[in-house]
């Protein structure tokens, strides 16, 4: 458990953010930026997080006192259910090397992050952090839990045998700045957004929303995970991994409606039932957290609107009108 005195002080740290390139590390380099710490990353160009040779070499050249492992191959429903030994090879080999390289350079800190389908497919909601192992995962997703209960050993087996200081977070679905809006591999927020743009700028009457509407979904906005995560590294000491999220949930069809009011579309939604519902609801136990001191802040419609805004702004014309 953490306690006070097993505060980890970021200032003047060398802090590897891996993975600084995604939604989530991008997220996390804009929040360290605010803490007075040397950020460290690494181009895709120059490291393989996959090749162990190339992690261990990058590792003894900068020498990071702390690492936030954001680094992983993710990816919607689908892409999880067509791309099994991507999900489950790239996840491992990624994981492994990184973990295994902090505990040879001696690194102080490191933080994992995993993901909320680690846990059975049909545990009590809400879901609490004693529920890993508890039952059969989701099939759609099991390959990248498996990584990433992997991923979560990994660090509590080098905690227990060598006593590294690696913590791990499991945050819920998350979306926001710098999303993947690519529709073959995104997650359902920004996949809706992007079809439902586009049915406002080509005047459809229609969009498409995979599965039955019905499932239930948590989503936290990127730079409140981000913010967490620094929470984390800054309090948390301990062997059990931590959940994030908000604590709510919203079902799809509920979360496409009000994705609908803020683009600005007034069309009707037909279910694709022959594509995956998935877990039927994942709402994450965020008491932990709450009692450590940490809660999550930005309202759903709230950051669904700056992501529209991102979105409009960064995107280019050519490739918004696509659907
Ligand atoms: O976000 P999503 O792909 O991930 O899908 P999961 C959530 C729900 O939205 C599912 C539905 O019920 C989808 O069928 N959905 C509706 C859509 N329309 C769409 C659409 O156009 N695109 C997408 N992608 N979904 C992932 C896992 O599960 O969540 C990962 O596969 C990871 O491993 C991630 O854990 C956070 O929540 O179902």
């Amino acid at each position: 458990m953490s306690t006070a005195a097993e505060t980890f002080d970021l200032r003047g740290r060398r802090v590897w953010v891996a993975g600084h390139r995604g939604m989530v590390g991008s997220a996390l380099v804009r929040r360290l930026a605010r803490e007075h710490c040397e950020i460290l990353t690494a181009d895709r160009q120059a490291v393989d997080l996959r090749r162990q040779a190339d992690v261990e070499a990058w590792m003894d050249a900068h020498r990071p006192d702390a690492i936030v492992l954001a680094a992983a191959r993710v990816g919607g429903i689908l892409a999880n259910d067509r791309h099994p030994a991507e999900f489950l090879y790239d996840n491992l080999a990624i994981e492994a090397n990184v973990i295994h390289a902090a505990w040879r350079a001696g690194v102080r800190k490191l933080l994992f992050l995993g993901s909320s389908c680690i846990y059975p497919k049909l545990a009590p909601q809400p879901l609490q952090e004693s529920a890993l192992l508890t039952g059969p995962l989701e099939p759609t997703n099991e390959w990248y839990a498996i990584a990433k209960i992997a991923g979560i050993k990994l660090c509590q087996a080098y905690r227990r045998q060598y006593g590294c200081d690696f913590i791990s977070a499991m945050p819920t679905n998350l979306y926001g700045v710098g999303d993947n809006f690519d529709l073959a591999g995104s997650h359902v927020l920004p996949a809706l957004m992007r079809k439902i743009h586009t049915a406002r700028e080509t005047r459809a009457p229609t969009v498409e929303i995979w599965g039955s509407g019905t499932p239930l979904r948590e989503f936290l906005f990127v730079d409140d995970l981000a913010d967490g995560l620094v929470f984390l590294l800054r309090n948390y000491s301990g062997e059990e991994h931590v959940n994030i999220g908000t604590g709510s949930e919203v079902t799809i069809r509920d979360l496409a409606r009000t994705i609908a009011e803020v683009v600005g579309w007034t069309g009707e939604f037909v279910f694709d039932t022959s594509k995956p519902d998935g877990t039927p609801r994942k709402l994450m136990d965020v008491s932990r957290m709450a009692r450590m001191g940490w809660t999550a802040r930005t309202e759903l419609r709230a950051g669904i609107e700056a992501t529209y805004r991102w979105y409009l702004e960064t995107t280019p014309e050519t490739v918004r009108g696509h659907g």
